[in-house]
């Protein structure tokens, strides 16, 4: 069952670059394993190609002249997982029922390939049983009918396409709800709610081409060359021109260290790396604000210093008189905050933040990037508004080279937010939907991801449909959730593989396998394209050509456009048959319901780099209730959202490089050195000693529960690591038992997967 069953486990740290000789072997492993076919190579040369297919890994810019090889060692491992010859066929489900195969790791469950057909949950046999696209559909709709639209929650992960995410969201509104959670509740809302409030814009304000004009990078919490690893072409070409990158990461993350282009035989063969920090500093899981709080306070010391001299001011005054609010609010609180309290939270000394805060005020142009290691926390919205402050005193929002740049996740999570996936009302066209299609769009704010986890908890939560994704693994809490999820009284997934929702069957259970973007889509009018929006805010065109994995698969839009259909009374402005024939009346409608950002869509849809959906914090005009950005003091230094207690760690939850979300694609991380295993828990080591654990013990984590459940992680082995004091480091998904559904940021409910407050125990 196990590929990997057998190798022994190997942790010693990894002294080579990201990228390299590394990146190619990882791949000759992975795509023999997955019978690559050899039409798979030349899918790969399609990759990111303004006439191909847009990669189905992560969300970074796709530029407008491409590599010949525009992808990634992790890009190349998500188009071989989507087009492997292993196959999940009805036999497979006879053979195995649905509680036996949670016994299997999530590795073993997609490892064995793309579902073929339909298939409906048999409750007396406990297995799933092949259908008819027919019967689930009419089951489906049938059900949904009887049911309260209040109870029925409609999840959506990020690498769905805007076609089939808009027809997703116009059917739970006419359905009766706004239910709409997706991946980015667990991932970036701490940016969508941050940024909106700040600069009146959800989303980052820059371009790929700001790369080439910034001076400085600060760089939080986001690990480049596991998660977006293209982004390392364009970080190595601004180091080339001399741009400091100042990275605050509280582990040594390789990509953020050295990088050698495996697409660049010179520097393949002569093993050259660029350097891509030229400042890291180890600041401790949930030290941002306090670490930033330092950068800010050196500005303003030396603007004052400089104004008592007559010298040039440190701050850009005329911008922050002309564009923003509430300066001196934040000026104060800085001013208020002693060195001590921001060494301690920050874990970083004064010196290395003046260091830091030097290169910031000499730089005309800034750009601050960001991930998961910002947004996942207590405070995670918090982190994203210190981080617009920062820019805020330097004017480094709306000008060529400077301003906000989160790195989103999926590789369409941002455009499913632009398109109406959203459970809040405020970001929904409801007054275009209803003059459009003439119904009463739901104002009551409809349910998000943590609200979709207490509500299948309290029982109030009926009915779970999940387009893509594999939400019960993805959020925290496991054992609880798992517990509560089968009194579901309905459960659809569309996929294309098995994963470990699947296995926890509501009383009627749906498995509906679909096609992958890779594959060709043809419908009644032809073959059909679908189009996705980065990170950057650029809407890319996408055409599958590889050969579907079964005949039997529909695609996302046919899947939403039938079930649609049949659910809802007939509505004379909604054909869903005829937008699935063609999708670009899809797009046609997207244009109508957002004339702006979508202007000439279907004209534009396959604009070399994408066509850039606009933004208008970039061009300076503030979307805030006040007009202007906005400055907000830091309700707390840290981040955590809990007290430090003796015995008590952060545990951050990681992604290895051998993983896309709940996908395992192996065992290995070979950036942090692990080999065979992802049963690893990384420790400081004056931590260890003080412990008394030495490097190989057993170790279980455990937290401290607001409800008197006993959450334990055990089988982890104590790994020493370069990583700060009373910070340990384990993998997601497999410690989210350990984190309660109650531990997420204040305002955007993320779960806080990076500041975990546990305990250790010894096993045994
Ligand atoms: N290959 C691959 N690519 C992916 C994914 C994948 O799983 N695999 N996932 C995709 C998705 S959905 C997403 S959202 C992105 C995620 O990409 P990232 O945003 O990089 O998320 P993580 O891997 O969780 O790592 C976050 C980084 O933050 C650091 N960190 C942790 N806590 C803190 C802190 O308190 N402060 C600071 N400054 N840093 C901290 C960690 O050490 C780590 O380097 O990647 C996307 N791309
Ligand atoms: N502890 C902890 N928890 C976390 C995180 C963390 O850092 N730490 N990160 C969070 C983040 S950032 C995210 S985005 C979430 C991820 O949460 P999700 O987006 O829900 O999870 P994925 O693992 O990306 O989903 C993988 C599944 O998607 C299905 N799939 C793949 N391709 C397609 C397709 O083209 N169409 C359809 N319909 N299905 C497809 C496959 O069946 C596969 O099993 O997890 C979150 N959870
Ligand atoms: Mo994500």
């Amino acid at each position: 069952m196990a590929a990997t069953k057998g190798e022994k486990p190997r942790i010693k740290p990894f002294k080579g670059p990201a990228g390299g000789w590394g990146s190619v072997r990882s791949l000759a492993e992975i795509l023999p394993r997955e019978h690559f076919p050899a039409e798979g190579m030349r899918e790969l040369a399609r990759q990111n190609k303004p006439d191909g297919f847009m990669c189905v890994s992560c969300a970074w810019s796709k530029p407008a002249s491409p590599h010949p090889a525009e992808f990634c060692e992790e890009g190349a491992k998500a188009t071989a997982w989507e087009l492997t010859k292993l196959r999940t066929t009805p036999e497979f489900f006879l053979e195995h029922d649905v509680t036996s195969l949670r016994g299997w790791r999530d590795y073993d469950l997609e490892q064995h390939g793309r579902l073929t057909h339909p298939l409906r949950y048999d409750a007396a046999a406990d297995k799933y049983v092949a259908c008819s696209w027919e019967e689930a559909f009419d089951a489906i709709a049938a059900k949904l009918r009887l049911m309260d639209p209040k109870s029925v929650v409609f999840y959506s992960s990020g690498r769905t396409s805007l076609e089939a995410s808009y027809m997703y969201g116009l059917m739970a509104r006419m359905y009766g709800n706004q239910n709409l959670p997706d991946s980015s509740n667990m991932c970036h809302e701490s940016t969508s709610v941050g940024l909106k409030a700040a600069i009146g814009e959800a989303v980052g304000t820059t371009q790929q081409k700001d790369f080439d004009d910034c001076d400085a990078i600060l760089f939080f919490g986001q690990n480049v060359g596991s998660n977006s690893p293209r982004m390392l072409h364009d970080l190595r070409r601004a180091r080339k021109r001399g741009v400091e990158i100042i990275t605050f990461n509280p582990l040594r993350e390789r990509g953020l260290e050295r990088f050698t282009d495996p697409q660049n035989p010179i520097e393949m063969a002569t093993l050259k790396e660029t350097g891509i920090s030229t400042q890291y500093h180890q600041v401790k899981a949930g030290g941002d604000i306090a670490a930033m709080m330092g950068l800010a306070k050196f500005l303003i010391e030396w603007d004052d210093a400089a104004k008592a001299v007559g010298d040039p001011a440190v701050l850009d005054h005329e911008f922050i008189e002309q564009h923003t609010k509430d300066f001196h609010l934040l000026a104060d609180k800085v001013r208020a905050t002693g060195w001590d309290a921001i060494e301690q939270e920050s874990g970083l000394t004064r010196w290395n933040l003046e260091e830091a805060a030097r290169v910031y005020a000499r730089s005309k142009a800034v750009l601050g990037i960001y991930g998961m290691g910002l947004t996942q926390h207590v405070k995670g919205v918090e982190n994203v508004r210190m981080l617009v402050n920062l820019l805020l005193l330097r004017g480094n929002i709306g000008k060529p080279g400077a301003g906000p740049t989160p790195v989103r996740g999926h590789s369409n999570v941002q455009g499913q937010r632009t398109v109406g996936i959203t459970e809040k009302t405020e970001l929904a066209p409801v007054e275009k939907l209803k003059e459009l299609y003439g119904f009463d769009p739901p104002t009551e704010k409809g349910l998000d991801t943590v609200e979709t986890c207490t509500g299948i908890v309290d029982g109030s939560v009926r009915a779970f449909v999940g387009l893509g994704g594999n939400f019960l693994r993805a959020i925290p809490d496991t054992e609880k959730m798992e517990a509560a999820w089968p009194d579901l009284d309905l459960t659809v997934h569309i996929a294309t593989k098995l994963n470990r929702s699947h296995l926890f069957s509501g009383h009627e259970a749906w498995l509906l396998p679909c096609l992958g973007r890779i594959e060709q889509d043809v419908q009644q009018n032809g073959p059909q394209a679908v189009s996705m929006e980065d990170s950057t805010s650029c809407i890319h065109g996408s055409l599958g050509k590889a050969e579907p994995a079964s005949p039997h698969l529909l695609s996302e839009p046919a899947i939403v456009g039938a079930i649609a259909k049949r659910l809802l009374p007939h509505n004379p402005h909604v054909d869903w048959d005829s937008w699935v024939a063609d999708y670009a009346r899809i797009r046609d409608a997207i244009e109508a319901t957002y004339p702006e950002k979508f202007k000439d869509f279907n004209k534009r849809l396959f604009e070399p780099g994408g066509f850039w959906k606009g933004n208008k914090a970039a061009e300076r005009i503030w979307q805030t209730p006040s007009g202007k950005a906005e400055f907000l003091p830091p309700s707390a230094l840290s981040a955590t959202g809990f007290e430090d207690k003796g015995g008590q760690y952060r545990l951050i939850t990681l992604r290895s490089n051998d993983q896309f979300n709940t996908t395992i694609y192996g065992y290995h991380d070979r950036f942090r050195g692990v080999k065979g295993t992802r049963d690893v828990l990384f420790m400081n080591a004056e931590d260890m000693m003080a412990e008394g654990v030495k490097e190989g013990d057993v170790i279980a984590l455990e937290a401290p529960s607001p409800d008197g459940r006993v959450r334990r992680r055990p089988g982890l082995i104590a790994t020493v690591y370069n990583i700060p004091r009373g910070c340990l480091g384990a993998y997601y998904p497999e410690c989210n038992v350990l984190i309660p559904i109650e531990h997420h940021a204040e305002e955007s409910h993320v779960p806080a997967a990076k500041s975990v407050p546990v305990v250790i125990r010894r096993e045994g």
